[in-house]
């Protein structure tokens, strides 16, 4: 299509600029160097972007054209369908009877056009974004505190601080390219590191000192952190006086609950002795953190999930912030609070006002003469005050019937949404769902009525703004697949079809970049900190050369090249200019554990694999990391509840169930297991944890509590075991457990049941895929007294199919089979060593895939350090090469060769 593009990550909220480039065979990605984000960085993720791009359009992941009730119609139907629709929903049952359901996945521009047709056309205030279950405490926080949602850090902030605090954060696999950066950092001035998280993650590699709180203790512990530094005089009464607001409640507040270190510690579990053990120093590992805090004038907390994903996540943030204010550290050189986003756009999002409690601009809803200013801008008659309903309510009142008409665009609420039962008998009973996404099959996609097929990264245009509060642009470098057309686009058209025409004429995302930037300037005069004005004229050829620039960018504020930081000289956006200490509270988490759901269930991400999966599923190399959900518990729980390493394990929670691998593993504590948050029903029977995690909410962000979910856990015994390879879909339903993996070749079946099976019916079942007349043919071998069982489906000289069954579960080369399946044929000694279930070459089985770079197993990593007395992750790197490309995966190298990793289940 064109040269060299420059571009940006759709993934996580580092927002790295990418270079993508052809190649004779289709295109490579790298790191830009001239992105201040990532100067040439990239993670696992990145790196593979190619392989989903090349995946998805090779294995008909796509969904490729718009699609009513079930049948194909072109954009035109579409469009006018959609709008007739929606109509007559609003006739019948008045605008509040629709709500848009978006995402911080959508472009700005996508974002604009969707918050503007819903608020200032269609009149309905019901519009959210899945940042509800991600940003949305955070959002409270900052403007409780400073009057407005900025974050007043930079990245450069984690270089040039002396201590780093990552609360709630695994920064090394959920940010991978910041923890780059702060590892590099850290080997250069000795940046001190302290991570506080219940579980051992891979970001405590690089620290000094890991806190394991007690889940959702974090309030505790930073009311016992302000209470100490006043006690101990670390306090700055003079920035206090002159910038800040409410000290006086916010110390007494945190007295009362924490007035000393033995009260706070053991409030946040750290009282025993197993999470005690005192540092070099002698001091206790709390009385270490206050010193190093009181100590390091330069300190960033960053924090995320762990924070903000909880009953009390808003006052959590404000007890963070509370603690930089009482310091005067607050956007300051190295000294700042610092959230860290998740998705690409979380910051776009809620620059334009895509949350249900936001108008636009950084307006307020409920503000009258905010309200009326974007109405006399959209010329909208429209636009009322108040806010719509957060995500979870939103699905209530669809349950209800109150909202009959939903438009979900770049999420998987069915999956990601807690109580997913709920939410899918909500858009079951729905008379009117429309799904704009990218690939043909999600758990949300099964629901709908209308689906939109959206032009995916790499074919789209548009800005996106990361943590740091800079605004990159994605650039598209390959043609738009099938009739898959951009959101801003689609909603246009929807748009116009309604009648709205006028105010939906945009030709390309310049003219919406533009708009977005008049307003955020309009009749602002500094009152709003979101102004990027500058743009507001802007034309498509200056959009198109747009370099990465962080907001304000207006003409009183003109963006200067380097770090730019926020509220450094004291004067924040409320009305009196202090920024606002708050009394806060800890409070016990909503859910509850019981005699019935005794185990505290936590969850999060891992590090090669995206949200629900619709991306990172479809590529190998990506899902060889952890093909698997895992359940990972500790010893003691494990033995108490009759689990063993590698078998499965059935979880409850007072919601729904899951069956996943059990990891046994020290870095859980004892009452606490972790899941991931990936697994769905397109990928598994029961991985999904969607259908466990509670609904309670965060009273004032309206934010789930997804990293608290009471569970029980048992044993599951299967009577056997398999892996099936196939390249063509297998219905597997009537198996309790399944979960499907990309190969490089063919998707890669785990599999297990309690009861018997006729084993060859799963490969006959499978459609077939050779052409009409070619025979098919089944091989196979079995030991019926061993109870295993292979067996090879063949369509002439290629294989198309392969299953491998035992009463353990069979390990084997899963790359090298699922290689063969790719392959035109197979030659008689590779049959041969099928059916034997010999592999070929030993070093082809790649157990589990810890370097994706350069395609290192964990089999290779531990026989290097046994046999070629690998000592570091340097030696690693030397022998293996492993950990010399991305380096997302150094932290998992250095557990190796300290011999400390848990070892998931092969
Ligand atoms: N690989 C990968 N990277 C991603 C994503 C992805 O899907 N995959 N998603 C992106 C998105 S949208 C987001 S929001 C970010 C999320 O990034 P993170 O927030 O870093 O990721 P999580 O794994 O959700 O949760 C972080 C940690 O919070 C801990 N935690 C749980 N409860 C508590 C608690 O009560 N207190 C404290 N202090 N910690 C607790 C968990 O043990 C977990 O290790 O990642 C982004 N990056
Ligand atoms: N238990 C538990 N639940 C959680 C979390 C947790 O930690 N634990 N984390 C929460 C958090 S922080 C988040 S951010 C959410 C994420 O949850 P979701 O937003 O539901 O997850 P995704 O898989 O990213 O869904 C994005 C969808 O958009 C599609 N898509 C991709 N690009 C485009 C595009 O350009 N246009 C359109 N129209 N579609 C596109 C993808 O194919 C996919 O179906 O999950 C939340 N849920
Ligand atoms: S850290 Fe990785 S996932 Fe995040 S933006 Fe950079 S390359 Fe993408
Ligand atoms: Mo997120």
């Amino acid at each position: 299509m064109q040269g060299e593009v420059k571009t940006t990550c759709p993934y996580c909220g580092v927002g790295c600029g990418l270079i993508v480039s052809p190649t004779r065979d289709g295109w490579a990605v790298g790191g830009d160097p001239d992105h201040p984000a990532n100067r040439g960085r990239i993670c696992s993720k990145g790196a593979a972007l190619i392989d989903t791009v090349t995946a998805e359009t090779k294995r008909d992941f796509r969904l490729l054209s718009p699609e009513i009730d079930g049948k194909i119609a072109d954009w035109k139907t579409a469009t006018n369908e959609t709008a007739r629709r929606l109509r007559q929903t609003i006739d019948q049952h008045g605008p509040k009877s629709v709500a848009f359901y978006v995402s911080g996945q959508l472009l700005t521009e996508d974002y604009y056009v969707a918050n503007k047709l819903i608020k200032g056309f269609i009149g309905s205030p019901h519009i959210d974004t899945n940042s509800r279950l991600c940003m949305a405490s955070t959002v409270v926080g900052h403007k409780r505190a400073f009057g407005a949602d900025v974050v007043p850090g930079c990245y450069e902030d984690l270089e040039i601080a002396d201590l780093v605090i990552l609360t709630g954060s695994n920064l090394a696999w959920c940010h991978p390219v910041l923890n780059q950066r702060l590892r590099a950092a850290k080997e250069k001035r000795g940046t001190r590191i302290v991570v506080i998280d219940p579980r051992k993650t891979a970001s405590c590699d690089i620290a000094d000192l890991h806190l394991p709180i007690k889940p959702g203790s974090d309030v505790a512990l930073f009311n016992g952190l302000l209470a100490w530094l006043e006690q101990n005089g670390q306090c700055d009464p003079t920035y206090l006086s002159r910038h800040v607001s409410g000290y006086e409640d916010a110390i007494a507040a945190a007295r009362a609950e924490c007035p000393d270190i033995a009260s706070t510690a053991k409030k946040c579990g750290l009282d025993d002795p197993v999470k005690t053990d005192q540092t070099a120093s002698g001091l206790t590992k709390l009385e270490t953190f206050f010193q190093w805090f009181a100590k390091f004038e330069r300190t960033v907390t960053v924090f995320s999930q762990g924070v903000n994903q909880s009953s009390s996540g808003s006052d959590k943030v404000n007890a963070i912030i509370n603690n930089h204010l009482a310091t005067g550290r607050v956007g300051k050189p190295g000294a700042s609070p610092f959230s860290v986003t998740g998705q690409p756009n979380a910051m776009g999002g809620r620059e334009v006002g895509g949350l249900a409690n936001q108008l636009a601009a950084h307006m307020d809803p409920n503000n009258v003469n905010d309200v009326n200013r974007v109405k006399r801008f959209w010329k909208s008659d429209i636009l009322k005050a108040g806010e719509g309903y957060k995500a979870v309510d939103m699905f209530r009142a669809i349950e209800t019937g109150e909202i009959r008409a939903v438009w979900i665009m770049a999420t998987n609420p069915a999956v990601s949404l807690p109580d997913a039962s709920r939410v899918r008998l909500a858009l079951s009973r729905c008379p009117l769902v429309i799904v704009s996404d990218t690939v043909n099959d999600t758990d949300t996609l099964r629901y709908a009525h209308i689906k939109l097929p959206a032009a995916g990264w790499g074919e789209k245009s548009g800005t996106v703004t990361n943590s740091e509060r800079r605004i990159s642009r994605q650039r598209p470098f390959r043609n738009q697949q099938g009739d898959a057309k951009p959101d801003w686009w689609i909603i246009s058209q929807v748009a116009t079809a309604m009648g709205y025409g006028k105010a939906f004429k945009y030709r390309d995302p310049a003219e919406i970049f533009a708009e977005h930037a008049a307003l955020s300037e309009f009749e602002n005069d500094g009152v709003r900190a979101f102004d990027i004005g500058i743009w507001r004229k802007t034309k498509k050829s200056a959009y198109d050369a747009m370099e990465p620039f962080q907001w304000p960018a207006s003409r009183k504020h003109q963006p200067k090249d380097g770090a730019h930081r926020l509220y450094g000289n004291g004067i924040f956006t409320t009305s009196n200019g202090r920024a606002r200490m708050l009394a806060v509270q800890h409070k016990l988490p909503l859910s509850q554990t019981s005699t019935d759901f005794p185990l505290i269930g936590n969850s999060g991400r891992y590090r090669d694999q995206w949200h629900t999966m619709t991306r990172t599923g479809t590529a190998a190399r990506l899902s060889a990391h952890r093909p698997e959900p895992l359940l990972e518990v500790n010893p003691v729980d494990a033995r108490r509840y009759g689990l063993c390493d590698g078998g499965l394990a059935r979880i409850k929670s007072l919601q729904g169930t899951a069956l996943m691998r059990v990891s046994i593993s020290n870095a859980q504590m004892p009452g606490e297991v972790f899941m991931p948050m990936h697994w769905n029903d397109v990928y598994s029977s029961a991985g999904g944890i969607g259908r466990l995690a509670t609904a309670n909410v965060d009273p004032y962000s309206g934010q789930p509590e997804t990293k608290y979910i009471p569970v029980s856990i048992e044993p599951f015994t299967a009577l056997w075991q398999g892996l099936l390879f196939s390249n063509a879909p297998v219905d597997l339903s009537h198996l309790p457990y399944w979960v499907a993996a990309s190969g490089p070749g063919c998707m890669i079946y785990e599999i297990a049941s309690d009861k018997p099976c006729l084993f060859k019916s799963m490969l006959t079942a499978a459609a077939n895929i050779g052409s009409d007349n070619t025979v098919e043919q089944i091989i196979e071998y079995s030991d019926g007294k061993k109870g295993i069982h292979r067996y090879a489906r063949l369509v002439g000289e290629c294989i198309t199919g392969a299953l491998f069954v035992g009463p353990k579960r069979p390990t084997l080369g899963r790359d090298w089979i699922s290689t063969l399946l790719g392959n035109a044929a197979i030659s008689t000694s590779e049959r041969n060593a099928l059916l034997a279930g010999r592999m070929p070459d030993a070093t082809a089985v790649n157990d589990r895939l810890i370097c994706s770079c350069f395609s290192v197993g964990l089999t290779a990593i531990t026989r290097a350090i046994h046999t070629q007395n690998a000592m570091t992750p340097a030696d690693i790197g030397r022998l293996l090469q492993a950990g010399t490309g991305c380096r997302s995966c150094l932290p998992e190298i250095s557990e190796l060769v300290s011999n400390t990793l848990p070892r998931a289940a092969e």
